[in-house]
């Protein structure tokens, strides 16, 4: 059943916020799962997403399967590339980083997963990916070869993000990278949500209960969280359920 996307509407719909663990297989250890999961399972993450932008191939399917055995959350894909693309998961992002113009990332990766695609399970959710200055340079932007919208050009990060709306994307994420010095302000976050009907989701650099509470008040329905956990698995005891 294909129903991340519509879990996702019905929660807003419901007033109650998202909370994704992103969990990069080029990082996590599989001894270290575990314990990562039972703290996990214990904490108000209703979403996990498996990616990153270096990965090595098959890493991805081995840890969404490991995953599956402790968990029966959403695993969602947030790939950097095609290679991982897995059926495990139960649904995939498929990005458009929309805020660069490098055609690869914009629409060339997407047309060879078409054939990956074919008679896959996989719930595919149309999002615009859009990358924002955060101060130091992130592997999104390495890898990619574009450059973030700087965050002093809130305009153009709004109009960006309504540009994916209305291209029919049915989610925008709000990037500052992985490990950013800075989260994504939140006057950006608000002027967007202001101007969004689709789904709104933040992450990057995110690593306090008070940065994840800001990013909620100004309007992100789901925020991600990835390097906070991976750097002390103990930050999962701040937001139990
Ligand atoms: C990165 O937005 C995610 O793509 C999460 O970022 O690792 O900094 O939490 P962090």
């Amino acid at each position: 059943m294909k129903t991340v996307y519509s879990n996702i509407l019905n929660s807003i719909s419901e007033g109650k916020k998202g909370l994704a663990v992103l969990i990069d297989p080029d990082k996590m250890k599989s001894e270290g799962l575990s314990d990562f999961m039972k703290k996990l399972n214990k904490s108000k993450a209703n979403l996990i997403f498996v990616g990153g932008s270096i990965v090595d191939d098959h890493a991805t399917e081995i840890l969404v399967t490991e995953i599956k055995t402790y968990t029966n959350l959403p695993i969602v894909l947030f790939p950097g590339d095609v290679t991982q693309l897995t059926n495990r998961a139960d649904a995939v992002l498929f990005l458009s980083l929309i805020s660069g113009n490098n055609p690869e990332y914009l629409i060339g990766k997407h047309i060879r997963a078409v054939s990956k695609l074919k008679g896959s399970n996989l719930e595919v959710i149309p999002t615009g990916y859009v990358l924002i200055e955060n101060g130091k340079e992130t592997a999104v932007e390495k890898v990619t070869k574009t450059k973030p919208i700087p965050r002093l050009n809130v305009q153009d990060i709004v109009d960006t993000a309504k540009a994916g709306e209305l291209l029919g994307m049915k989610l925008i994420y709000l990037e500052a990278g992985s490990g950013a010095l800075h989260p994504v302000p939140a006057e950006i976050i608000s002027f967007v949500k202001q101007e969004l009907k689709i789904p709104l989701i933040v992450g990057g650099g995110i690593r306090s209960q008070h940065q994840l509470e800001t990013a909620y008040t100004n309007g992100a329905d789901i925020v991600v969280i990835g390097t906070a956990f991976e750097d002390d698995v103990s930050f999962f005891d701040e937001l139990k359920k």
